[in-house]
C-alpha cells in the first residue's frame, strides 16, 4: 500500500511539474509560405549587395502592412526584403525607404521601439503561440546602430547582440540593411550557455520582418509589417507567434 501511495504522490508531482512547463505544442498553420534559397558562400555583412545570392533573387518580398498608425504615403515609408541562408545562419537583405531616419534615444534598452528599427521575428519550430516573455519565439530590434533588443523571461528588454549581425547603409532616403541572424530554439535561456542551431534543407521557420517608422514624433508613428493579421489590434508580434508567416528552407 506504502508502495502504491508512493508512485501516486510519485506521478502527481511529476504531472504538477510538466503542467508548470511552457508547452509549446505546435498550433500554427503554415501561412505565407516563403521558400529561401541556400548561399553556397555566406554574404559578407557590410549592408552592400553585391553577393550573387543577392544578385540571382530578382523579386523582392513586400514590408507592406500596417500593423500600428495612421495610413502612410510611398514617400514617408516603403519596405522589402530578401532572404537566403546558410547552414550556420539565416540572412536578410532589407531595403527601406523612409523620408526622415530618426534615432532620439541613443540608450538603446529606452523606448528601443520608438525610434527608426527593423524588427525581426523568429520562431525556430515554427509552432505559432506566445512568446511575450519567453523564447518559444524571439522579436529583435535591430537599431541602426546595431544594437538588438527583445524581451528578456525576466519582462525587461534585454540586449542580444551576440544574436544578429547587421550592417546597413544610407543613401538619400533609402536605408540598405544587410543581416546575420543566428537561430536559437525554445530551450534558449538568458541565464545559460545557448548554441544556435544548424539549419537544414526542408526545415520550417516562422518568420515575419516589420520596420518601426518615426520620423519626429515622441512616439513610432508607423509599425509596418510584412504578414496580414486579422482583427482591430494588429500589433501582435511581439506577443504571438501565430501572426508570423513560414519560411521553407531550400537547396
Ligand atoms: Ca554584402
Ligand atoms: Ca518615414
Ligand atoms: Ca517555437
Ligand atoms: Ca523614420
Amino acid at each position: 500500500m506504502i508502495k502504491i501511495l508512493g508512485f501516486v504522490i510519485l506521478i502527481s508531482v511529476v504531472s504538477c511539474k510538466t503542467s508548470e512547463t511552457p508547452n509549446f505544442i505546435k498550433q500554427k498553420a503554415d501561412v505565407q509560405v516563403l521558400q529561401v534559397p541556400k548561399a553556397t558562400q555566406p554574404p559578407f555583412i557590410d549592408g552592400i549587395a553585391n553577393e550573387s545570392i543577392w544578385k540571382e533573387q530578382n523579386s523582392w518580398h513586400p514590408i507592406d502592412q500596417l500593423w500600428l498608425g495612421a495610413p502612410y504615403t510611398s514617400d514617408d515609408f516603403q519596405g522589402r526584403y530578401k532572404l537566403c541562408w546558410t547552414k550556420e545562419a539565416l540572412f536578410l537583405l532589407v531595403e527601406i525607404k523612409d523620408d526622415i531616419i530618426y534615432d532620439q534615444y541613443k540608450d538603446p534598452l529606452e523606448l528601443w521601439w520608438d525610434d527608426d528599427c527593423v524588427e525581426i521575428f523568429i520562431d525556430e519550430d515554427n509552432s505559432g503561440g506566445e512568446h511575450q516573455y519567453n523564447h518559444n519565439a524571439f522579436a529583435y530590434h535591430v537599431a541602426l546602430d546595431g544594437n538588438v533588443v527583445d524581451m528578456s523571461t525576466q519582462k525587461v528588454g534585454k540586449m542580444y547582440n551576440h544574436h544578429v549581425q547587421s550592417k546597413n547603409i544610407t543613401n538619400g532616403t533609402t536605408t540598405l540593411w544587410e543581416i546575420k541572424l543566428l537561430i536559437f530554439d525554445d530551450s534558449y535561456t538568458d541565464e545559460g550557455d545557448n548554441t544556435p542551431i544548424k539549419l537544414t534543407v526542408g526545415k520550417k521557420l516562422g518568420f515575419a520582418l516589420a520596420y518601426c517608422d518615426n520620423d519626429a514624433s515622441l512616439t513610432r508613428e508607423n509599425f509596418i509589417g510584412s504578414t496580414a493579421v486579422e482583427g482591430k489590434d494588429k500589433n501582435r508580434g511581439w506577443i504571438d507567434a501565430n501572426i508570423f508567416g513560414t519560411l521553407q528552407l531550400i537547396d
